[in-house]
């Protein structure tokens, strides 16, 4: 993109971001998602930096305060001035209040935190020590941190299990198929959704998923969601979630650093992380292990790529030849398509089982950007980062900020003024500009 282009995606990203901010978090659409999300905030803070980093780290400290004493960081945050009925699954549902007053669900979404933390403080160091951002935060990212590596290693393999689809954020992703049909589905008179009365029925998960993920979380629910006691029907190891809480791990290491403390134990989870996210790692891609069977899922995911993020991640080489392969087209493809392109379940348009999002697009950007070396050569993998970079903010400007787009055609799908795309497409823009 050449400048004028470029600064008219800069203004426009900005205004819908302006335009979400709800006073202390930014909702992901005003429409669909009109409350605070987990990762999304990540995503923004990420963006929002460049615009204004105060509230970039208002924003993540703002999440921070919806989370629960036993260190998770719930998925929703329920803003108080938004109907009841809004959004569902909503607060009366979840019926999860914490001791802040703050209502909020009982899942997570994954930890990509502790990176936005440190490049938030990273794009304003005076402002983030005059508000003593890092010290503050550190303690409730460890706390989060551990959390998910004490309760939630459901299989005692080092590794992190999620308990629904909704805390992968990828929610009808193939990879959960074969899990989700051994659950049975809430009857479909038991609920109302509001999704698809702001998006098309086409482009969402379909009335069955939601079924299932509606007893899935009432079951949780209804065990108070103690970890311990909960009879999980869905538990997987999934690759982009723990590959995220490596890169959390690292940033959590530079965080300790910038405070003048000890970063090795950071470091250690990092290494052990890294070591079993190896288990999962067959036939050049890294699949999610399903804990009923013990066994990896077939369904190859952008969830399997985004381990390229992981520093010195001994897979790499592969990996990055599978991303530029027929399974995902990294190069030809409009940015990374969600799932195999040549797999039995593709759907161009519908959510998490085809088409291409900008947060995905944004880690593999990151990772394409941060690769060591010796995996291949820096030529090479500038022209990917670049061309990918440029699809980004051409995709971004042409679909008024899409939630999701056809990975063939370039289509908009889902939401429009899409917070995280805005974010990252900022990001991106000012990529040229910063290392951070
Ligand atoms: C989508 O998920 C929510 C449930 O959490 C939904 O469909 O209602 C996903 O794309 C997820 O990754 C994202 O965080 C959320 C809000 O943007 O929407």
């Amino acid at each position: 993109m050449t400048a004028e282009p470029t600064e008219r995606v800069r203004r426009d990203a900005a205004r819908v971001l302006f335009g979400n901010w709800s006073g202390h978090s930014t909702v992901p659409s005003h429409s669909l998602y009109p409350h605070q999300w987990s990762w999304d905030s990540a995503f923004i803070a990420i963006g929002l930096r460049h615009l204004s980093p105060r509230r970039a780290q208002i924003e993540l400290e703002s999440l921070l305060g919806s989370q629960w004493t036993d260190g998770r960081i719930p998925h929703i945050s329920f803003s108080p001035s938004v109907a009841r009925d809004a959004y569902f699954p909503g607060p009366d549902f979840w019926q999860a209040t914490t001791r802040g007053g703050v209502e909020t669900s009982g899942i997570v979404q994954p930890p990509v935190h502790a990176l936005a933390v440190l490049l938030t403080h990273a794009a304003d160091p005076t402002e983030s020590v005059r508000r003593n951002f890092l010290a503050r935060t550190y303690p409730k990212l460890v706390a989060w941190h551990t959390y998910l590596r004490t309760r939630r290693d459901l299989g005692g393999r080092g590794l992190v299990a999620i308990v629904h689809p909704w805390e992968s954020g990828m929610d009808n992703s193939p990879a959960w198929d074969d899990a989700l049909a051994r659950v049975e589905p809430a009857p479909l008179d038991s609920f109302t959704r509001r999704d698809t009365d702001h998006a098309s029925d086409a482009d969402r998960p379909t009335d069955l998923d939601y079924g299932r993920y509606v007893q899935l979380a009432a079951t949780y629910r209804d065990h108070s969601y103690d970890d311990a006691t909960t009879p999980f029907a869905f538990a997987l190891e999934d690759p982009c979630f723990n590959a995220l809480l490596i890169a959390s791990e690292h940033a959590l290491a530079e965080i300790a650093r910038t405070l003048g403390l000890d970063p090795t134990p950071h470091l250690n989870t990092a290494d052990d992380l890294t070591n079993s996210l190896g288990t999962l790692f067959a036939d050049g891609v890294f699949r999610a292990r399903d804990l009923k069977t013990t066994e990896l899922v077939a369904a190859d995911t952008i969830a399997g790529l985004i381990p390229l993020l992981v520093p010195q991640l001994p897979q790499a080489t592969e990996l990055l030849a599978t991303a530029r392969g027929s399974r995902f087209q990294l190069g030809n493809a409009r940015m990374v398509p969600s799932y195999d392109l040549t797999g039995p379940a593709f759907e161009p348009g519908r959510y998490w089982r085809g088409p291409s999002w900008f947060n995905t697009a944004w880690l593999v950007h990151r990772a394409l950007v941060t690769l060591d070396q010796t995996v291949a050569p820096r030529t090479e993998v500038q022209a990917l980062a670049t061309a990918l970079r440029d699809d980004m903010l051409a995709l971004a400007a042409s679909t008024d900020f899409a939630e999701y787009v056809d990975p063939s055609t370039g289509e908009g799908r889902g939401a429009r003024d899409f917070s995280w795309t805005a974010a990252l497409t900022l990001d991106l823009v000012r990529d040229g500009l910063r290392s951070n």
